[in-house]
């Protein structure tokens, strides 16, 4: 595991992304098969969650924090909806691990950012054909808005709105006992989103101007998500880790890519009352640069704003924060899950200027059936 995430630590060739691209792919290849044995193998006695069909209110930790996407499997036949609202609220500049103030930052350029939201409402659907195989579908809708102030003082905001990268994804079951749990995560992402996103600024009006890297909605590639979650629970006690990569194939229609991803994550909850479990994750995220540039965005070498430049793209991060699940009790909306979590970043490394994380607050609610 930490090999492979070694291995998209270093693509400064471009025969390096080529393979990198190449062990995703093959990732998925296994992935793809090891869901077509599991539908042929399929075990009827290895159900693991209770069903609602018993009159048993479910766990509030059956699943992960809601931050976390693609964590749990689903008992043959099962469905899932679920709908989250995310918002990472991001302020203010840093360079590697310190703070930046904008006179700093407008030392170099012609505009600094200063503040931006990033909402995202995500619509997700889960379907397990069989007891080892559970079938995803994820939906964002994004509304990003980033505020900015010139050398000459404006202060402006630039929005874009729409469909982000659609995702779709298999979670195999690699192995289940005694409370313990392996699922093979084998995702991908559309190039759905818009990469043409353009709005008005002061340098572009009454016109308006392609938006820069951070504003637009999707990648333009088709991304794969390989990755590995593992699921532990006692009588109280739940907890899990799952590591996910995300790597873009090829590049979009602007002839540029953006960097390859992964994150990391870990968590624990406590089952306070049978409705209620209050959960405790840590999230590292690291992010690599762009390469190639969208040609029709002024620079390098001389870039107006930072969000511009495809090589001040990369950074790394851990967040931590607390979060609440709840199952619905009582006769009406039985069953119906509810959650909410926090994550605060701790430490932040980025190559900037680029805007620092805030905080990320992320509500949802699920319904299994
Ligand atoms: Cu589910």
């Amino acid at each position: 595991m930490i090999r492979w995430l070694d291995s998209i630590s270093t693509h400064k060739t471009p025969g390096r992304c080529i393979r990198t691209s190449r062990l995703a792919l093959l990732v998925l290849a296994i992935g793809v098969s090891l869901a077509g044995t599991a539908l042929a193998e399929d075990d009827p006695g290895a159900h693991h969650h209770a069903g609602h069909g018993d009159g048993l209110l479910p766990r509030p930790d059956d699943y992960a924090p809601i931050g976390v996407m693609g964590q749990h499997t689903h008992p043959k036949g099962g469905f899932m909806a679920s709908y989250r609202f995310m918002r990472m609220h991001m302020q203010g500049n840093r360079v590697g691990t310190t703070q930046v103030g904008v006179p700093e930052v407008l030392t170099d350029y012609m505009v600094s950012p200063t503040e931006m939201d990033m909402d995202m409402h995500m619509f997700g659907l889960m379907w397990a054909p069989s007891d080892r195989v559970t079938l995803m579908a994820m939906i964002p809708f994004l509304d990003v808005s980033m505020t900015h102030i010139s050398r000459m003082g404006a202060v402006f905001e630039t929005d874009a709105t729409g469909l982000g990268d659609i995702g779709i994804g298999a979670l195999v079951e690699l192995f289940a006992k005694q409370g313990n749990q392996l699922i093979l995560n084998a995702g991908m992402t559309f190039p759905s989103g818009s990469i043409d996103r353009t709005d008005i600024t002061p340098m572009s009006a009454p016109d308006t101007t392609l938006l820069p890297y951070p504003m637009q909605l999707g990648s333009g590639t088709w991304d794969l998500k390989p990755g590995l979650t593992y699921n532990g629970r006692m009588d109280w006690l739940s907890w899990g880790s799952q590591a996910i990569g995300t790597f873009r194939i090829g590049t979009n229609e602007q002839v540029y890519r953006r960097g390859h991803e992964y994150l990391i994550n870990g968590w624990g909850a406590w089952k306070a009352l049978d409705w209620v479990s209050v959960s405790a994750r840590l999230e590292w995220r690291q992010w690599f640069n762009y390469s190639g540039r969208d040609t029709r965005l002024m620079g390098p070498p001389f870039v107006v704003v930072p969000t511009a430049d495809p090589s001040l793209r990369a950074g790394k991060r851990l967040d931590i924060g607390p979060g609440l699940n709840f199952v619905i009790p009582g006769q009406f909306l039985r069953g119906v899950r509810l959650a909410v979590e926090m994550l605060f970043p701790v430490y932040q490394d980025l190559d900037g200027p680029q805007l620092q994380s805030d905080w990320t607050l992320v509500v949802g609610t699920q319904y299994d059936w």
